[in-house]
């Protein structure tokens, strides 16, 4: 039933993207990303994504960038294949730096985004950018006045022009035939981002997500982006939509959803998140309906995975009646030993993640 409803939904954005009067109007790389996205959502099929999949993996990384050859995974070396979607992030280029935030090289970044493409696959970037009020990062939130300086006539107007307009400049270099599923400001409604629910107002929030939407596809033309919204999870339809875009800028709406043990057992902590996914994927379907979007889990995973079935009786019971295009899971640090979110080759958990990509309607690349 769930399915059922948002394909209707669905259905209407496939039509809106493919008639126009009478002539069929060329697809644009957009066009195709939504049109694959939207048939894995009326197919059953959810594609797995991994962050950071071809940059280094649990104590690994690529070294010499420009001569690798971008084949070394966890997901591929535990599956036999690469994920469908490669996650990246921007932090870190706002400021003209070379690597971003966790060390990644952009133009191995570029490589591997143009890497992925040939390969078949789809791509997304997340972006935590500094703080420019503070100088700080991402997660700096002493100041409840950083969306407003960015504004337009805020003391930091003109220098966070210069931040997108650097973060336009590398979407635009890898090229106009590569579409990418954007989801800038991220996490919203938790207030641990000097975007969250607490350090803005939701005008103010709004503005901030169409004003980049605004530069990137008007001033820039960078019409191949697919923009995502996806505030954290569990939260309730309301509150979700308190600070939601809009229509017009916006094409797929998803949620980050994470496992926390804490002080609970693992058993317990998974019982507790299947419930919120649920809670959160029926909502977003009621959502989708209602606006026409696609839907995805943009972010999960459990930290080190201690259930060792967390992928084939955690994860997939909780997200497999629902119409999400895809789920991803968060990175594998090369140099934290216990911080990875798949697995990777000699984990003990392999063989449950070598079991959910052999899942019929799960799919990664060939
Ligand atoms: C967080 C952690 C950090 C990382 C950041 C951006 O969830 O993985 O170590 O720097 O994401 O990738």
């Amino acid at each position: 039933m769930i399915r059922k409803n948002a394909l209707l939904g669905l259905a209407l954005i496939a039509l809106c993207a493919c008639s126009s009067g009478n002539k069929k109007p060329m697809e644009t790389p957009k066009d195709l990303l939504v049109h694959r996205l939207f048939s894995y959502a009326e197919n059953g099929q959810i594609a797995y994504g991994h962050q950071d999949d071809l940059f280094y993996g649990h104590a690994w990384k690529v070294t010499d960038w420009e001569n690798d050859p971008l084949e070394r995974s966890d997901v591929r070396a535990v599956t036999g294949k690469f994920p469908a979607i490669l996650g990246c992030d921007l932090g870190g280029i706002e400021l003209g730096d070379s690597c971003n935030l966790d060390g990644i090289p952009f133009g191995l970044m570029r490589k591997a985004v143009l890497k992925q493409v040939e390969r078949g696959g789809m791509v997304t970037f997340s972006w935590h950018p500094r703080n420019p009020l503070t100088g700080g990062d991402a997660w700096d939130i002493s100041s409840d006045q950083v969306v407003k300086s960015i504004l337009p006539g805020g003391e930091k107007r003109s220098e966070f022009m210069r931040w997108l307009k650097r973060a336009a400049d590398f979407i635009e270099s890898i090229g106009p035939d590569v579409p990418i599923i954007f989801r800038p400001w991220h996490e919203n409604l938790g207030s641990w981002f000097w975007w969250g629910g607490r350090l803005c107002t939701a005008r103010e929030y709004i503005d901030l997500y169409r004003e980049t939407w605004l530069y990137f596809t008007k001033e820039r033309g960078l019409t191949n982006l697919l923009w995502c919204y996806s505030p954290n999870g569990p939260i309730a339809p309301e509150v979700y939509m308190s600070r939601y875009p809009g229509d017009d800028f916006v094409d797929i709406l998803g949620t980050d959803i994470y496992e926390y043990v804490g002080d609970s057992s693992v058993e317990e902590a998974g019982v507790r998140y299947q419930s919120q996914v649920k809670e959160m994927l029926t909502a977003l379907v009621a959502i989708s309906y209602e606006h026409h979007k696609l839907i995805c889990f943009s972010e999960t995973g459990m930290e080190g995975i201690p259930d060792l079935t967390w992928w084939t009786n955690t994860l997939y019971p909780a997200i497999r009646e629902f119409p999400i295009s895809y789920v991803l899971t968060w990175r594998n640090a090369h140099d934290q030993a216990g911080h990875f979110y798949a697995a990777w080759e000699g984990f003990e958990g392999a063989a449950d993640f070598k079991a959910f990509s052999e899942l019929d309607n799960i799919i990664f690349l060939p």
